[in-house]
Protein backbone atom coordinates (compact mmCIF):
# COMPACT_ATOMS: atom_id res chain seq x y z
CA UNK A 1 0.00 0.00 0.00
CA UNK A 2 1.54 3.41 -1.07
CA UNK A 3 1.87 6.05 1.79
CA UNK A 4 1.41 8.50 -0.21
CA UNK A 5 -1.60 9.22 -2.68
CA UNK A 6 -1.19 10.48 -6.18
CA UNK A 7 -1.90 13.81 -5.25
CA UNK A 8 0.36 14.08 -3.03
CA UNK A 9 3.05 13.09 -5.28
CA UNK A 10 1.99 15.41 -8.04
CA UNK A 11 2.06 18.07 -5.36
CA UNK A 12 5.19 17.41 -4.55
CA UNK A 13 6.65 17.74 -8.10
CA UNK A 14 4.47 21.08 -9.13
CA UNK A 15 5.36 22.96 -5.70
CA UNK A 16 8.78 21.41 -4.82
CA UNK A 17 7.79 20.69 -1.32
CA UNK A 18 4.92 18.50 0.41
CA UNK A 19 3.56 18.80 4.22
CA UNK A 20 2.77 15.05 5.66
CA UNK A 21 0.65 15.12 9.38
CA UNK A 22 1.93 11.83 11.81
CA UNK A 23 5.11 10.63 9.56
CA UNK A 24 6.13 8.70 12.20
CA UNK A 25 4.44 6.66 15.02
CA UNK A 26 4.03 8.43 18.64
CA UNK A 27 6.67 6.57 20.08
CA UNK A 28 9.03 7.49 17.88
CA UNK A 29 8.85 11.06 18.18
CA UNK A 30 8.45 10.85 21.90
CA UNK A 31 11.93 8.70 21.58
CA UNK A 32 13.15 11.83 19.71
CA UNK A 33 11.86 14.28 21.68
CA UNK A 34 13.23 12.53 25.01
CA UNK A 35 16.57 12.46 23.29
CA UNK A 36 16.60 16.66 22.73
CA UNK A 37 15.68 17.08 26.03
CA UNK A 38 18.83 14.96 27.25
CA UNK A 39 21.07 16.94 24.85
CA UNK A 40 19.75 20.43 26.05
CA UNK A 41 20.88 19.22 29.79
CA UNK A 42 24.21 18.29 28.60
CA UNK A 43 24.94 21.19 26.79
CA UNK A 44 24.43 23.52 29.47
CA UNK A 45 27.89 22.10 31.23
CA UNK A 46 29.56 23.24 27.73
CA UNK A 47 30.88 26.85 26.82
CA UNK A 48 31.86 26.01 23.27
CA UNK A 49 30.73 23.18 20.85
CA UNK A 50 31.81 19.91 21.95
CA UNK A 51 32.12 15.95 21.18
CA UNK A 52 31.76 13.47 20.52
CA UNK A 53 33.44 14.37 17.15
CA UNK A 54 31.73 13.57 13.62
CA UNK A 55 33.68 11.25 11.73
CA UNK A 56 35.73 14.41 10.59
CA UNK A 57 36.87 15.48 13.71
CA UNK A 58 34.88 18.46 14.01
CA UNK A 59 32.51 18.64 17.28
CA UNK A 60 28.60 16.94 16.76
CA UNK A 61 26.83 19.83 19.33
CA UNK A 62 27.08 23.47 18.47
CA UNK A 63 25.55 26.67 20.50
CA UNK A 64 24.72 30.04 19.42
CA UNK A 65 26.95 32.60 20.49
CA UNK A 66 23.83 33.87 23.16
CA UNK A 67 24.18 30.24 24.97
CA UNK A 68 24.94 30.04 28.80
CA UNK A 69 24.22 27.11 31.82
CA UNK A 70 20.58 29.05 32.30
CA UNK A 71 19.77 30.08 28.87
CA UNK A 72 21.23 26.97 26.24
CA UNK A 73 20.89 27.58 22.83
CA UNK A 74 22.08 24.31 21.63
CA UNK A 75 21.19 24.67 17.64
CA UNK A 76 22.85 21.40 16.03
CA UNK A 77 23.36 18.37 16.28
CA UNK A 78 25.40 16.74 13.39
CA UNK A 79 24.41 13.02 12.19
CA UNK A 80 22.49 12.49 15.79
CA UNK A 81 21.95 8.71 13.40
CA UNK A 82 25.41 8.18 14.24
CA UNK A 83 24.78 8.38 18.58
CA UNK A 84 21.39 7.45 18.98
CA UNK A 85 19.03 4.40 18.45
CA UNK A 86 16.37 6.67 18.12
CA UNK A 87 17.55 8.67 15.55
CA UNK A 88 18.99 6.33 13.44
CA UNK A 89 15.49 3.95 13.90
CA UNK A 90 13.71 6.87 11.99
CA UNK A 91 16.73 7.58 9.54
CA UNK A 92 16.64 4.34 8.48
CA UNK A 93 13.00 2.65 8.78
CA UNK A 94 10.06 5.35 9.56
CA UNK A 95 7.38 5.95 7.00
CA UNK A 96 8.98 9.26 6.04
CA UNK A 97 11.26 6.69 4.27
CA UNK A 98 8.52 5.37 2.52
CA UNK A 99 7.79 8.24 1.45
CA UNK A 100 10.63 9.26 0.08
CA UNK A 101 11.11 6.11 -1.69
CA UNK A 102 7.52 7.00 -3.55
CA UNK A 103 9.04 10.02 -4.49
CA UNK A 104 12.60 9.43 -6.05
CA UNK A 105 12.67 5.31 -5.41
CA UNK A 106 12.59 2.65 -5.68
CA UNK A 107 16.20 2.86 -4.95
CA UNK A 108 16.85 4.78 -2.08
CA UNK A 109 20.18 5.63 -0.27
CA UNK A 110 21.26 8.05 3.04
CA UNK A 111 23.23 11.22 2.52
CA UNK A 112 23.38 12.92 6.24
CA UNK A 113 21.22 13.95 8.55
CA UNK A 114 21.18 16.52 11.69
CA UNK A 115 18.72 18.49 13.89
CA UNK A 116 18.56 22.22 13.51
CA UNK A 117 17.44 23.40 16.96
CA UNK A 118 15.59 27.18 18.26
CA UNK A 119 15.28 27.28 22.08
CA UNK A 120 13.57 29.81 23.12
CA UNK A 121 15.60 33.08 23.22
CA UNK A 122 17.86 31.44 20.38
CA UNK A 123 19.00 33.79 17.96
CA UNK A 124 19.75 30.74 15.07
CA UNK A 125 18.01 31.80 11.57
CA UNK A 126 18.65 30.20 8.27
CA UNK A 127 19.43 32.60 5.18
CA UNK A 128 17.92 31.46 1.87
CA UNK A 129 19.47 28.83 -0.06
CA UNK A 130 18.82 25.55 -1.85
CA UNK A 131 20.49 22.49 -0.72
CA UNK A 132 21.70 21.29 -4.07
CA UNK A 133 24.28 24.15 -3.53
CA UNK A 134 25.77 22.67 -0.68
CA UNK A 135 25.59 18.78 -1.39
CA UNK A 136 25.82 18.54 -5.44
CA UNK A 137 25.27 15.39 -7.07
CA UNK A 138 25.16 13.68 -10.84
CA UNK A 139 21.17 14.16 -10.99
CA UNK A 140 18.83 16.37 -8.62
CA UNK A 141 16.72 13.28 -7.32
CA UNK A 142 16.83 14.13 -3.64
CA UNK A 143 14.58 14.91 -1.15
CA UNK A 144 15.81 16.46 2.39
CA UNK A 145 13.24 15.25 4.81
CA UNK A 146 12.61 17.75 7.31
CA UNK A 147 10.35 16.38 10.58
CA UNK A 148 9.15 18.55 13.14
CA UNK A 149 9.98 17.89 16.70
CA UNK A 150 7.67 20.25 18.68
CA UNK A 151 4.56 21.94 17.24
CA UNK A 152 5.67 24.99 14.49
CA UNK A 153 3.60 27.99 14.23
CA UNK A 154 4.13 31.72 13.36
CA UNK A 155 6.50 32.58 15.74
CA UNK A 156 8.43 29.80 16.63
CA UNK A 157 11.09 30.45 13.41
CA UNK A 158 8.80 28.08 10.85
CA UNK A 159 10.38 26.89 7.84
CA UNK A 160 9.35 29.11 4.74
CA UNK A 161 9.92 28.13 1.01
CA UNK A 162 9.42 29.10 -2.06
CA UNK A 163 6.77 27.09 -4.28
CA UNK A 164 8.27 26.19 -7.39
CA UNK A 165 11.22 27.38 -7.36
CA UNK A 166 12.71 23.91 -7.57
CA UNK A 167 12.26 24.46 -11.18
CA UNK A 168 13.99 27.76 -11.32
CA UNK A 169 17.67 28.34 -11.26
CA UNK A 170 20.48 27.33 -9.01
CA UNK A 171 21.06 30.79 -7.42
CA UNK A 172 24.70 31.19 -6.30
CA UNK A 173 25.85 30.90 -2.74
CA UNK A 174 29.05 33.01 -3.35
CA UNK A 175 29.59 36.84 -3.23
CA UNK A 176 32.52 37.46 -5.32
CA UNK A 177 35.20 34.81 -4.04
CA UNK A 178 33.57 34.45 -0.54
CA UNK A 179 31.42 31.56 -0.18
CA UNK A 180 28.35 32.99 2.34
CA UNK A 181 26.29 29.84 2.23
CA UNK A 182 23.08 31.70 1.34
CA UNK A 183 21.60 33.51 -1.77
CA UNK A 184 22.52 37.39 -2.67
CA UNK A 185 20.22 39.99 -0.76
CA UNK A 186 17.90 41.10 -3.83
CA UNK A 187 17.02 37.14 -4.30
CA UNK A 188 16.56 37.08 -1.02
CA UNK A 189 14.14 39.92 -1.13
CA UNK A 190 12.20 38.22 -3.92
CA UNK A 191 12.10 34.98 -2.17
CA UNK A 192 10.71 36.60 1.40
CA UNK A 193 7.91 37.93 -1.22
CA UNK A 194 6.87 34.60 -2.72
CA UNK A 195 7.64 32.44 0.45
CA UNK A 196 4.68 30.28 2.49
CA UNK A 197 5.40 29.10 6.28
CA UNK A 198 5.52 25.48 6.80
CA UNK A 199 3.19 24.88 10.38
CA UNK A 200 2.19 21.73 11.34
CA UNK A 201 2.11 19.71 14.64
CA UNK A 202 5.03 17.92 16.06
CA UNK A 203 5.31 14.63 14.15
CA UNK A 204 4.59 16.25 10.87
CA UNK A 205 7.20 16.19 7.91
CA UNK A 206 8.14 18.47 4.98
CA UNK A 207 9.45 16.18 1.71
CA UNK A 208 11.07 18.82 0.30
CA UNK A 209 13.08 19.11 -3.17
CA UNK A 210 17.15 19.39 -3.29
CA UNK A 211 16.20 22.78 -5.54
CA UNK A 212 13.65 24.39 -3.44
CA UNK A 213 14.62 27.62 -1.78
CA UNK A 214 13.53 28.18 1.82
CA UNK A 215 15.21 29.79 4.96
CA UNK A 216 13.57 30.65 8.30
CA UNK A 217 13.55 33.44 10.47
CA UNK A 218 14.48 33.06 14.50
CA UNK A 219 12.10 32.09 17.06
CA UNK A 220 10.68 34.53 18.79
CA UNK A 221 8.31 32.11 21.01
CA UNK A 222 8.72 30.51 24.58
CA UNK A 223 8.44 27.09 22.70
CA UNK A 224 11.25 25.55 20.90
CA UNK A 225 11.10 24.45 17.25
CA UNK A 226 13.23 21.11 16.73
CA UNK A 227 13.72 19.89 12.94
CA UNK A 228 15.09 16.24 12.66
CA UNK A 229 16.44 16.50 8.86
CA UNK A 230 17.32 13.77 6.65
CA UNK A 231 18.90 13.86 3.29
CA UNK A 232 18.36 11.09 1.07
CA UNK A 233 18.94 10.82 -2.93
CA UNK A 234 18.72 8.63 -5.53
CA UNK A 235 20.44 5.71 -5.24
CA UNK A 236 21.97 6.53 -9.04
CA UNK A 237 22.93 9.90 -7.28
CA UNK A 238 26.52 9.99 -7.23
CA UNK A 239 27.89 13.15 -4.89
CA UNK A 240 30.32 14.87 -6.60
CA UNK A 241 31.16 17.43 -3.62
CA UNK A 242 32.52 16.37 -0.53
CA UNK A 243 29.71 15.45 2.29
CA UNK A 244 29.38 18.53 4.58
CA UNK A 245 28.57 16.78 7.54
CA UNK A 246 30.24 12.88 6.64
CA UNK A 247 28.86 9.97 8.15
CA UNK A 248 29.43 6.13 8.50
CA UNK A 249 25.82 5.50 7.12
CA UNK A 250 26.75 7.68 4.07
CA UNK A 251 25.45 5.97 1.02
CA UNK A 252 23.72 3.48 3.26
CA UNK A 253 20.67 1.89 1.02
CA UNK A 254 17.52 2.52 2.62
CA UNK A 255 15.31 1.81 0.16
CA UNK A 256 15.26 -0.81 -2.50
CA UNK A 257 19.13 -1.86 -3.48
CA UNK A 258 22.33 -0.76 -4.70
CA UNK A 259 22.74 0.37 -8.43
CA UNK A 260 25.44 0.18 -10.65
CA UNK A 261 25.48 3.18 -12.96
CA UNK A 262 25.60 6.60 -11.59
CA UNK A 263 22.99 9.14 -13.87
CA UNK A 264 23.99 11.86 -15.18
CA UNK A 265 21.81 15.25 -15.63
CA UNK A 266 23.28 17.90 -17.30
CA UNK A 267 23.11 21.49 -15.22
CA UNK A 268 26.31 23.74 -14.43
CA UNK A 269 26.94 23.40 -10.71
CA UNK A 270 28.92 25.88 -8.84
CA UNK A 271 30.78 23.85 -6.24
CA UNK A 272 30.73 24.96 -2.52
CA UNK A 273 33.14 25.18 0.12
CA UNK A 274 33.03 22.76 3.27
CA UNK A 275 32.27 24.19 6.81
CA UNK A 276 35.70 23.86 8.88
CA UNK A 277 33.53 24.84 12.12
CA UNK A 278 30.61 22.27 13.87
CA UNK A 279 27.98 23.95 11.61
CA UNK A 280 26.81 26.04 8.47
CA UNK A 281 25.22 28.58 10.95
CA UNK A 282 28.62 29.89 11.07
CA UNK A 283 29.62 30.10 7.50
CA UNK A 284 25.94 32.31 7.89
CA UNK A 285 27.74 34.65 10.20
CA UNK A 286 26.35 33.30 13.13
CA UNK A 287 29.06 32.49 15.69
CA UNK A 288 29.21 29.56 17.80
CA UNK A 289 29.60 30.00 21.67
CA UNK A 290 33.19 30.06 22.20
CA UNK A 291 34.85 29.54 26.18
CA UNK A 292 36.50 33.07 26.62
CA UNK A 293 40.48 31.96 27.07
O1 LIG B 1 16.19 24.88 10.27
C1 LIG B 1 15.57 25.39 9.35
O2 LIG B 1 14.60 26.13 9.54
C2 LIG B 1 15.92 25.16 7.90
C3 LIG B 1 16.89 24.08 7.69
C4 LIG B 1 17.69 24.24 6.47
O3 LIG B 1 17.44 25.05 5.64
C5 LIG B 1 18.83 23.41 6.23
O4 LIG B 1 19.36 22.84 7.19
O5 LIG B 1 19.22 23.33 5.03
Amino acid sequence: MPVLTQQQRDAFWRDGYLMVEDAVTPAQLAALRSEIAAWVELSRAHTAPFGPPTIDGRPRYDMGAEHTAEKPALRRINNPSDISDAYREVMLDARTVDMVAELIGPNVKFHHCKINLKLPGAKTEVAYHQDFAYTPHTNDDIVTALLFLDDVDADNGALTVVPGSHKGPMLSLFDGERFTGAVAPDEEKRALAQSVPCFGKAGSVCLMHTRLLHGSAANRAATSRGLYICVYTAADAVPIARNPMPSPNEGRIVRGKAVRFARLKEALVELPNQPKSASFFTVLGQDSKQAAE
